[in-house]
């Protein structure tokens, strides 16, 4: 164990372009860093730094820093990539939380894929939080429901935190900005469902600040970037992850005997299915299949489970 030089400011990692790295400070302002020689033995298997890291870093002038000491990690998304040889790729550092964001409509929400997105966030302990934009866009239901999206959703309602909201109208900022707080928090939905206006109404000030980092760079602007660190003003704490990458974890790592586990409605069941080892897809006394033959499990929620235990994975 070591110790980051007395000198050395504390800062967290906003963005990464290969070698080098956005570190904002507790001030707000940012360093254009890379890591001190020394550092980058000492992390095997993994990316030494990433998005989301605490790091301590010198002031070495005309807004650049050194990175001098990587605080422990509490915990990563992240994905074992094969072409490096097995060293994991950190698409976040430390999340609190995930917020999956889908539209009312343009595009038409994809339900199993939340589906998707809620087992690899499950299966990774992580906290979720289910966002639907546009509500603005929102019209009666199918079932003369007077809400479609409040139809579309309800199945998710006792099982997760359900936000409606919309970016142009403002409504549920307040309640998105209390589920935020204080928190790091991944955000990932389709192209198109809102996550950049919603971040933009976060944070009014987020394109500009862009803007500058990449004039004082001369590049940056066309570079690549994977994650990146929003600050949500107002509490020095609170930051909103871009995740892309999460997309791609999807069921990485998930054992599909267990799938039953990543279900929470299904979780207080399982013990209470006739053979122990039930896959819950046809066998006699299964207690989901009764479950859901009584309406207490959707059937949607069930069969996004049984497509996923069959292994009929296929991407859309
Ligand atoms: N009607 C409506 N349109 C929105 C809302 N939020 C975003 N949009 C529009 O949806 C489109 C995609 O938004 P964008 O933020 O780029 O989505 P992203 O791909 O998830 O980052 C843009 O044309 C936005 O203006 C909203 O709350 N209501
Ligand atoms: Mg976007
Ligand atoms: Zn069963």
């Amino acid at each position: 164990m070591s110790y980051p030089p007395a000198d050395a400011l504390p800062g967290i990692v906003v963005r990464a372009y290969g070698k080098f790295f956005d570190v904002q400070l507790a001030d707000g302002r940012e360093l254009l860093s890379t890591i001190k020689g020394g550092l980058r033995r000492r992390r095997r298997g993994t990316d030494i730094v990433a998005v989301g890291d605490t790091v301590y870093v010198t002031d070495v002038g005309e807004g650049e820093g050194r990175i001098e000491f990587v605080a422990p990690r509490r915990s990563a998304l992240s994905r074992l990539a094969r072409q490096t040889g097995d060293v994991e790729q950190v698409i976040l550092a430390n999340p609190d939380q995930a917020l999956f964001l889908f539209a009312v409509q343009n595009p038409e929400p994809h339900r199993r894929l939340l589906d998707r997105f809620l087992i690899m966030a499950e299966s990774r302990g992580l906290p979720a939080l289910v966002g639907v934009n546009k509500m603005d866009l929102d019209g009666p239901g199918a079932n003369g429901s007077p809400s479609r999206a409040r139809e579309l959703f309800a199945d998710y309602e006792c099982l997760y935190p359900v936000l409606y909201l919309s970016a142009r109208t403002g409504e549920g900022m307040d309640r998105l900005r209390q589920a935020l707080i204080g928190k790091v928090t991944a955000v990932a939905g389709p192209s198109g469902a809102g996550k950049s206006s919603l971040l933009n109404t976060l944070d009014p000030t987020r394109e500009r600040a862009v803007g500058a980092i990449s004039d004082a760079t001369g590049k940056g602007r066309h570079t690549t970037i994977a994650t990146v660190l929003h600050r949500v003003p107002g509490d020095p704490a609170t930051f909103v992850a871009d995740t892309p990458g999460i997309r791609a974890l999807s069921l990485q790592g998930v054992d599909l005997e267990h799938l039953d586990r990543l279900f929470p409605e299904m979780r207080p069941l399982l013990n209470t299915c006739r053979y122990a080892d039930c896959s819950h897809l046809q066998e006699p006394g299964c207690a989901i299949i009764a479950a859901v033959a009584a309406g207490l499990i959707s059937l949607e929620r069930y069969e996004s489970y049984a497509k996923l235990r069959r292994g009929e994975i296929a991407d859309e």
